[in-house]
């Protein structure tokens, strides 16, 4: 990616360089292209789908390059008919012109950049690009994974062809194939075909999604540009363009549109030094989440670092010093921690630098030390500057900070309240719970059932031995918003923490305490249901992780149809068990009731259809089920009515289903 002193850029508004003039002699030369065959790994990351996928990024990586640079304003991706790929840029072309001497003497510059490992990336003297990590190693990785590659440029007025086979052995030598369209014209089409010996584990069949999903980044990020997608393969037809005026104000809003924002304006800054640049656009939704999202040279770094860190230290020195010149935060008042103010953001934070260092477990986080302090300063400077400009947004993030604030402190109290319950009471168990006599955790099992008559039912279709039933009044739970104090100060939340017993809040709570080592969550299957369980998955992500962790956490499955054979009621557990019976019954009257509480069935037939561990399925759930559940609650509860009602529809078909 190209590192700018600001300088206004010539086509696309992105900052750009000034390149001293590039020719051959220009590009330094490093060594040939086997070691990339030999540790494919050691550049694309792997051979699988990721690792393939990989090669488009890296040849899009050069045509962004020239559009921050200032030369270029729309690249194409094509997956053609035949599966290949082609990406296409109206840049200035890859220069044709042959070197003069050296090592490679008589070669052009464009076999040199596609045949010599590093060529592409590095230019002496002057910087042209920084690579990004795995990224902007060079076009000519790509030439040294595919079994083919044609590189097309029109440059000078004329048309040129170079054609590589079997990793990137020159099949002809650069050929003037025409003329250019007009003299203006000038441009890099790159095609190539993966090599399958390379991607023989998971194949070299792209992923439309993939790639639509990484353009549309690279659209965001970079302002103007157009982008655009074609798929021209048999059955797959797609053509999709994306080009953001707005660039990442754009990002934000698209990133909120799901959920109610605070206010329309989209807060914006950006700024330049030495062989660094930051951009910056945030804005807040009436959510409880943060999202901060983090790019270094265009490659996001989603394990934060210190761009994220620089951004997050000065935010909440801006914005408690704004709140106490404001009167928003009083004397005696604490100051706003950092969870409170982000509470509800969505931020995009770009930063371009000169030699990025990727650290951590994926390599995706920013080490860098200086992008630190230089995204503190600006932000600062910059925030503060747009908080005095703008006091009415200012004054409703002071107010939600503050009451983000006065939730956490409630939590806690809560927490703390529950806590000294629970030990005054000693082992008192709530009089809604009907126990089961055993005191072995890993055999017990607590029912968490919806509705105090389901509840009654489940206790007389229970296993007095080894089942609990608790049953949970979802009413008062479906009213009240996502706020875990709230929630906490539930008499049913507070009962179910006394059941389980291992104490509640992520610092305190310990699995090896807990009472039952199945705690099942038996709610109707309806929208109603769903979101009761998914604000008891919520709570138990936040609040009781470890038992998610230790895979603790089910979900019962109670039928969803039910039909007569004869005079005897028979339960289907799901449509394909419906079908199943209809190939096995091809004369049934084929009448089926779609069952939509737990009330519609008495205790034998909850038993045998949903307690009965010998003939019962359960659905277990996993530490990333229950945080998508978390981020489904802000859609559920927030107010965009809208996308709520847009996500019911979409996911009534199968309430059941948690993979939302
Ligand atoms: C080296 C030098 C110049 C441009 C490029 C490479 C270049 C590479 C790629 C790869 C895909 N698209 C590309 N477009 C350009 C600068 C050439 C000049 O000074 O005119």
């Amino acid at each position: 990616m190209a590192v700018t002193k600001a300088k206004p850029a010539k086509k696309t508004g992105s900052a750009k360089i000034t390149p001293a003039s590039y020719g051959a002699k220009d590009i330094q030369v490093l060594e040939g292209l086997d070691p990339v065959r030999k540790r494919p790994g050691m550049y694309i990351g792997s051979t699988g789908l990721t690792g393939l996928h990989h090669l488009i990024w890296e040849v899009v990586d050069n045509s962004v390059d020239e559009a921050m640079a200032g030369y270029c304003t729309t690249i194409t991706v094509t997956i053609n008919e035949d599966g290949s790929c082609s990406v296409h840029d109206d840049g200035r072309g890859i220069p044709v012109d042959p070197y003069p001497s050296g090592p490679h003497k008589g070669k052009s510059a464009l076999e040199v950049v596609l045949t010599v490992l590093h060529a592409g990336g590095k230019f002496g003297g002057e910087g042209y690009k920084v690579s990004g990590g795995l990224h902007g190693v060079g076009v000519s990785v790509v030439n040294a994974l595919s079994r083919r590659l044609i590189a097309e440029i029109d440059r000078d007025g004329a048309k040129y062809k170079q054609e590589f086979i079997d990793g990137g052995n020159p099949k002809t030598k650069i050929q003037k194939v025409g003329a250019a369209s007009s003299k203006a014209k000038t441009g890099t089409t790159i095609s190539f075909w993966p090599d399958p010996i390379i991607f023989a584990s998971e194949g070299v069949e792209f992923v439309a999604r993939t790639v639509l999903e990484r353009l549309q980044t690279i659209a965001f990020l970079n302002r103007n540009l157009e982008v655009i997608f074609e798929d021209k393969r048999k059955d797959k037809k797609d053509k999709v363009t994306y080009q953001y005026k707005g660039g990442i104000v754009d990002f934000v809003k698209h990133l909120n549109v799901a959920r109610e924002s605070l206010f329309n304006k989209v807060a914006h800054y950006e700024a330049s030094e030495a062989d660094q640049t930051l951009e910056i656009a945030l804005q807040w939704n009436t959510g409880y989440y943060e999202g901060i999202f983090g790019y270094a040279n265009g490659i996001s770094t989603v394990e934060g670092g210190m761009h994220v860190e620089g951004f997050k230290t000065a935010l909440t020195s801006v914005l408690n010093k704004y709140a106490r010149s404001s009167g928003g935060l009083k004397e005696k008042d604490e100051n706003l921690l950092g969870e409170d103010i982000r509470e509800g953001l969505t931020a995009i934070i770009t930063v371009k630098l000169r030699e990025p260092q990727f650290e951590g477990q994926t390599k995706a986080k920013l080490g860098n030390v200086s992008i630190r302090s230089f995204v503190q300063k600006e932000t600062n400077t910059k925030l503060e500057e747009w908080l005095l400009e703008n006091p009415t947004e200012a004054n409703r993030i002071i107010k939600k900070a503050v009451a983000a604030a006065q939730a956490r402190i409630a939590a806690k109290n809560a927490r703390n309240a529950v806590r000294r319950k629970t030990a005054l009471s000693g082992a008192g168990m709530p009089d809604k719970l009907k126990d089961c006599q055993s005191s072995n955790p890993a055999e017990s099992e607590l029912f968490i059932v919806e509705g105090d008559s389901a509840g009654g039912t489940a206790v007389d279709a229970r296993d007095p031995q080894k089942q609990a039933i608790l049953p949970i009044r979802g009413k008062i739970l479906n009213v009240e918003r996502a706020r875990l104090d709230k929630m906490l100060k539930n008499t049913e939340v507070q009962a179910l923490i006394t059941a389980i017993g291992g104490g509640v809040g992520n610092d305190e709570f310990v699995a090896d305490k807990a009472r039952y080592h199945k705690v099942i969550i038996l709610a109707d299957a309806d929208v109603d249901g769903s979101h009761i369980r998914t604000l008891l998955l919520t709570f138990f992500y936040r609040q009781m992780r470890p038992m998610v962790e230790s895979g603790f956490i089910y979900i019962a499955q109670p039928p969803l149809f039910s039909t007569e054979v004869g005079k005897e009621k028979t339960y289907l557990k799901d449509e394909s068990a419906k079908e199943k019976f209809l190939t096995a019954n091809p004369n049934h009257k084929k009448e089926f009731q779609r069952l939509k509480g737990l009330g519609e069935m008495d205790w034998q037939e909850l038993r045998s259809t949903t307690m009965d561990a010998g003939t019962r399925t359960l659905l277990q759930v996993n530490v990333e089920e229950a945080a998508e559940a978390e981020n489904v609650m802000s859609v559920l509860m927030g107010d965009d009515v809208e996308s709520r009602k847009a996500f019911i529809q979409k996911n009534a078909r199968d309430v059941r289903n948690l993979d939302f």
